[in-house]
């Protein structure tokens, strides 16, 4: 059968092919058909573990190599022709350099295996936001995930046609060897090369070397935004529906505000929630002025400790079926899975398999499923998904919302003053570790737009596209800044987060239709106390005051260090520099 016509398609495949030698050729088409053929297969030679058809049906587990269990920044490059271009928050080598390695590195990767050739489209195919991409892989895992992760086969190709506009992509898992593991962008050829790695977030090379490195040079020169966002929908009692974004650096409960469920008296008042998208928005500027944005993933691939019946009901719902488990736990009693958090006390199995292959009894110290071991699971499970999830045209954005972990120093809500304050926001943004993360406490790391490792190029050039883009939207969204994170005097949580965070979103949403004032404070705009809504929470009026206290002395010192984080970065345009300037002035004033 003849999969295209199309000659670049076709001569940068057998140079590949002559590059790598693998046995034969198969190509993607997108049937049934052939998804379960490469099911059985992996099963056969040992990539993947059939789960208990009747309880988790279409599910399968993989265990990735012991060291190969999550992105690799430090082995992630950006070759641009210049290196001052990738900014200092990349990793960069000479594009020469890196073809003369990766050239070596692929000669004969896949002697003695498949290489599949996956056409993928990321955003609805022949929609005004899709971008098309071949992946070429010695990997059925990957297949198997990019057919859950992105929407592939012969359509794709059918709607590239003849076009060179595709993204190129090679992987192999070659021989997983740590010191020449590869995660390489070529912005300037729109290729992507991964090698000696396994592992998804390295390999699925629609998500983050795509949609958001390669995708944020492309919407740079194109005018187009790639951001790595979450899109939630919600419904208010008078049945108005709008649309947020928000960027928040991992461990910010991401998935879990996407999949928000509205709390019992909003639920009762006629709210309703829903989810357009749990990591990555691409964000286009609409004929009628607003910003419009799609999702352009077709599953979610998510961190599974922690997921469970309580803190997220919508993804658990989503794991049930046609999912890919990976480096969780294996429950040989019923041929299903487990994960640190998803059952508590006598729930939690006696024995399992761990996700190193070994035995696993209940009250061992050693946690039986990796801290970053995954599902992917197809976007249409979830329970909650979006009717918009496949307009090709997006959704409009009311707010862009940003957030960090911060014990202390941010309050629980604020609101830019215009577009320009709320790219200072996003170019700030910063969260502070948790002891379960790294043993550090309270360690500041600055993750500008949750996009550090995931801008492909120069940070400082990123922020001015953001000023620049402000200037295309006639109609901007409003752009905020939350923090579900606040201690008490006693290091408590002092907000309840989880669902309850909609409090704030309906706060947010309202400041976005001018149905609510606000107080201005150095800042930006605060709520009053008394205008987020706590009825039903455990909460006084004054708790939330304090929620949203300002203290001066933690500000200017974070002021000092937004500027020591300027300096580093370099390229800062002017309008950032002039809001922290302003901020200071305000806080001295204050
Ligand atoms: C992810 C990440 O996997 O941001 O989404 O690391
Ligand atoms: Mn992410």
């Amino acid at each position: 059968m003849e999969f295209t016509k199309n000659q670049a398609v076709l001569s940068w495949i057998q140079e590949k092919i002559d590059l790598c030698q693998p046995d034969s050729v198969v190509w993607i088409d997108g049937s049934q058909a052939q998804v379960d053929e490469i099911r059985a297969l992996a099963v056969s030679e040992g990539t993947m573990i059939k789960l208990n058809q009747e309880k988790l049906p279409d599910c399968y587990l993989h265990r990735t190599d012991p060291d190969d269990v999550a992105r690799v920044e430090d082995r992630t490059f950006i070759c641009c022709e210049k290196e001052e271009d990738a900014g200092p928050t990349n990793h960069w080598m000479a594009p020469d350099q890196m073809y003369a390695k990766l050239n070596t590195l692929f000669q004969g990767s896949m002697k003695g295996r498949v290489m599949y050739v996956i056409p993928y489209s990321m955003g609805v195919i022949g929609s005004p936001f899709a971008k098309y991409g071949i992946e070429l892989t010695d990997s059925t895992y990957v297949v198997l995930n990019m057919v859950i992760m992105t929407r592939v086969g012969t359509a794709v190709l059918d709607a590239l046609g003849d076009s060179d506009d595709f993204i190129k992509g090679l992987h192999s898992y070659a021989t997983l060897s740590k010191e020449d593991k590869y995660i390489v962008h070529m912005p300037q050829n729109n290729e992507i090369f991964s090698i000696n790695s396994n592992y998804g977030g390295n390999v699925l090379q629609g998500k983050k070397c795509f949609a958001l490195r390669i995708a944020s040079n492309l919407g740079r020169q194109e005018g187009w935004m790639a951001e790595h966002m979450l899109i939630l929908g919600l419904k208010n009692p008078k049945g108005e529906v709008r649309y947020v974004t928000a960027a928040f650096p991992s461990a910010c409960g991401k998935t879990n505000l996407a999949m928000l469920i509205p709390p019992e008296g909003y639920k009762k008042d006629g709210w309703e929630a829903w989810t357009v998208g749990d990591d990555i928005a691409w964000l286009r500027v609409g004929e009628d002025g607003r910003l419009w944005a799609v999702n352009p993933e077709h599953g979610f691939f998510g961190v599974a400790p922690g997921t469970n019946k309580k803190s997220n009901p919508n993804a658990l719902e989503c794991t049930k079926r046609g999912t890919i488990y990976t480096n969780v736990a294996y429950n040989p009693a019923d041929g299903t899975v487990w994960w640190d958090g998803l059952t508590k006390g006598d729930e939690i199995p006696e024995t399992l398999i761990d996700w190193n292959g070994q035995e696993w009894h209940r009250g061992d110290a050693k946690k039986p499923a990796h801290p970053n071991s995954r599902f992917t699971a197809p976007a249409e499970n979830c329970p909650c998904l979006s009717d918009q999830y496949e307009n090709p045209n997006g959704v409009p954005i009311s707010a862009i919302i940003f957030g960090g972990r911060r014990a202390k120093t941010a309050p629980l809500v604020y609101q830019s003053r215009d577009w320009d304050h709320g790219v200072f926001i996003g170019s700030s943004m910063a969260s502070e570790t948790t002891a379960a993360a790294t043993g550090a406490v309270g360690v500041v790391r600055r993750d500008p737009f949750a996009m550090l490792p995931f801008c492909g190029y120069h940070m400082g050039d990123y922020w001015q596209h953001w000023l620049d883009m402000g200037k295309k939207i006639a109609n901007q969204p409003k752009i905020f800044h939350v923090n579900w994170f606040r201690l008490d005097d006693e290091g408590n949580f002092a907000w309840p987060g989880f669902g309850d965070n909609l409090r704030v979103l309906d706060w947010i949403l309202k400041r976005c239709f001018q149905e609510i004032d606000a107080v201005e404070t150095p800042l930006g705009y605060e709520p009053r106390p008394e205008d987020i809504n706590i009825e039903g929470l455990d909460m006084t009026v004054e708790d939330v005051a304090k929620l949203l206290s300002v203290d001066k002395g933690l500000w200017l010192e974070e002021v000092d260090a937004i500027r020591a984080y300027y300096d580093k970065i370099g390229r800062v345009p002017a309008e950032l520099q002039d809001s922290l300037n302003t901020l200071e002035a305000k806080l001295q004033e204050a």
